[in-house]
C-alpha cells in the first residue's frame, strides 16, 4: 500500500483504528484524527496537507542539531552497511560504542569514566535504579532501597520510570508507584512561594529532602533524583539556594544524588550538562533526547567514579542489559551528533547568543496581561497564565486555559507546548536570533488570540 498516495483523511482514520499513540486519548483521536507529519528541515515541519510549522519543541525536547542534517543520515547508512547490529554482551564490543563512550568521557563532568547504553530515557532511569540499589547491596546496606523523586517530575514510562515520576496521571493508569519510592515537592516557587523571596523558597524546598530523609531513616535510603530544570511538569526552574542545600544533604547523610539530564543535556541550559549550570555533582546522571538529537534512539546512563569503583571491586556480573543497548547505528549517530554540536560550538551560542536573546524577548512578555511570569535558562522558556497577575491568581483548570493557547498555536502552524497553564518551547540550539523572532511574533499573536478569548485585558 503506497501511503503517500492517501488523503489526509484516510490517513488519519488508518492511524486511529490501528494505531495506539502515546499519552493520547484513543476515542477522541477517533473523532478527531492526528496531525500528519511528511516531512521537516530546520526548525520547521511539514504536515500532510503542505502546511510549514514552526516547532518550538525540536520534536519532544530532543532535536537539538535541527532536522535534516544530511551527514546524520549518511553516517546511519553506512553504519547500517558496515555493521548494521551486533552486541556488546558477552564480551563483544564494536568501534561505534567505543569512539561514543569516549566522547562522552570528554564531555561530561570529571569522575564520570564509564557510560552503560540504553534505548530510551525511560530505560536509563531503569538502569539507574538498578545500579544504585546494586551499589548499596554490595557494600552491604540492602536496607537502603528508597529513591526519593519529586512530585511534578517526569523520568518515563517504564514500570520504574513512571514510579519514579511525580504525577498522580501516570500512576492512577496501573496502580503505581512501586514500593520504595517517594515523592516530596518540587521548588515551584511561582504556585506555591507564597510570601517568600525564591532564595528562601528554594532554601525551605530543599529542606523538605532533609525531614523525608529522617522520617524514612537514612539508612533506608538509597538516592535522591531530580532534573536539573524538570521539565514536563511544567519548566520548574529552581532558585539558586535550592541545588546546592540539596547537595548538602545528600552529602550529609550518604545518599546517592542522580540528574536526570534527559532534556537538561546536551547544550540546552548553555552547558553540556544541566547539573553544571548548577552546580550539581551527581554519582549518576541519566541522558536520551540530546545524545542522538532523536535521529536514532538512545539513551544511556554516565556512572560516577565513586559507584563504579564499587561496581568493579566488589560486584561480579552486572546482571541488566537490552538487545540494543550500544547499538552500533545509533552510537555512530549519536556521536556524530555530538560532533555537530562541538564544530557548530552551539554549547556557546546557547549560553552567550541565543539564549541571553530569548530571555530579553521573553521578559518583554512580562507585561501581557496574560502573563503571570516568565522563565528561562539557556533555549528553554516557560510562560505561566494567569487570570489575574497582580494578585497571582491563577485559572480554574476546568477552563484550560493552556489547551485553548495551544489550539491557537496548532491553527497558526506554531508548535508550544501546553503544561496545565503553563507555555513551553524548546527549540533546536542552532535556532537564530532571527527565528526567535519569528517565533515569538507566532507567541504573542497566540497570547493576544487566548486573552481575547478569555476576556483579560
Ligand atoms: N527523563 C526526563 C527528564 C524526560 O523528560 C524521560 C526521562 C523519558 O525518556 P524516554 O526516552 O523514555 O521518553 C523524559 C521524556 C512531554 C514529554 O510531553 C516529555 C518526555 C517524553 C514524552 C513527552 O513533555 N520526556
Amino acid at each position: 500500500m503506497n501511503l503517500e498516495e492517501k488523503s489526509t483523511a484516510e490517513l488519519q482514520m488508518l492511524d486511529s483504528r490501528h494505531y495506539l499513540h502515546p499519552f493520547t486519548d484513543p476515542k477522541a483521536l477517533l473523532e478527531k484524527g492526528a496531525r500528519v507529519i511528511t516531512r521537516a528541515d530546520g526548525i520547521y515541519l511539514w504536515d500532510s496537507d503542505g502546511e510549514k510549522i514552526l516547532d518550538a519543541m525540536a520534536g519532544l525536547w530532543c532535536v537539538n542539531v535541527g532536522y535534516g542534517r544530511e551527514v546524520l543520515s549518511r553516517i546511519a547508512y553506512e553504519q547500517s552497511q558496515e555493521l548494521p547490529y551486533y552486541n556488546s554482551f558477552f564480551k563483544t564490543t564494536h568501534p561505534p560504542a567505543i569512539a561514543l563512550a569516549k566522547k562522552l568521557i570528554e564531555i561530561t563532568p570529571e569522575g564520570f569514566n564509564q557510560v552503560f547504553y540504553t534505548n530510551s530515557g525511560s530505560e536509563a532511569n531503569d538502569t539507574v535504579m538498578r545500579t544504585v540499589r546494586r551499589y548499596w547491596r554490595l557494600l552491604e546496606k540492602p536496607e537502603k532501597r528508597i529513591i526519593i523523586s519529586r512530585k511534578g517530575a517526569y523520568h518515563g514510562s517504564t514500570v520504574a520510570a513512571a514510579s519514579l515520576s511525580g504525577d498522580s496521571l501516570y500512576h492512577e493508569m496501573d496502580g503505581l508507584p512501586i514500593p520504595d519510592i517517594v515523592h516530596i515537592d518540587c521548588p515551584y516557587w511561582y504556585g506555591k512561594g507564597g510570601d517568600l523571596t525564591p532564595d528562601e523558597f528554594g532554601l525551605k524546598s530543599a529542606q523538605s529532602l532533609d525531614s523525608k530523609i529522617k522520617e524514612l531513616g537514612p539508612e533506608k535510603v538509597a538516592a535522591f533524583i531530580g532534573e536539573p530544570i524538570q521539565g514536563a511538569g511544567g519548566l520548574i526552574v529552581p532558585p539558586d539556594t535550592y541545588w546546592p542545600e540539596i547537595q548538602r544533604i545528600c552529602e550529609k547523610y550518604g545518599i546517592l544524588l542522580i540528574s536526570d539530564e534527559v532534556i537538561c543535556g546536551f547544550g540546552r541550559t548553555g552547558n553540556w550538562f544541566g547539573c553544571e549550570t548548577y552546580g550539581i555533582r551527581p554519582d549518576l546522571m541519566s541522558i536520551a533526547k540530546g545524545l542522538s538529537s532523536g535521529y536514532m534512539p538512545i539513551g544511556g546512563v554516565l556512572i560516577h567514579d565513586r559507584i563504579m569503583d564499587v561496581l568493579i571491586e566488589k560486584g561480579g556480573e552486572y546482571a541488566h542489559g537490552f538487545t540494543y543497548s550500544g547499538h552500533p547505528v545509533a552510537c555512530a549517530v549519536a556521536l556524530e551528533n555530538i560532533k555537530i554540536m562541538e564544530e557548530e560550538n552551539l554549547v556557546d551560542k546557547v549560553a552567550n547568543e541565543t539564549g541571553p536573546y530569548l530571555k530579553k524577548r521573553w521578559e518583554e512578555l512580562e507585561n501581557h496581561p496574560l502573563v503571570g511570569q516568565v522563565r528561562n535558562v539557556g533555549m528553554l522558556g516557560a510562560i505561566e497564565l494567569v487570570e489575574n497577575k497582580d494578585k497571582r491568581k491563577f485559572f480554574s483548570s476546568s477552563k484550560k486555559v493552556g489547551d485553548t493557547c495551544r489550539d491557537f498555536c496548532f491553527e497558526n502552524n506554531f508548535v508550544m507546548r501546553a503544561i496545565h497553564d503553563t507555555m513551553i518551547v524548546s527549540p533546536a540550539l542552532t535556532m537564530t536570533v532571527e527565528q526567535i523572532d519569528e517565533m515569538f511574533d507566532l507567541v504573542k499573536l497566540c497570547l493576544d488570540l487566548t486573552a481575547d478569548k478569555f476576556g483579560i485585558s
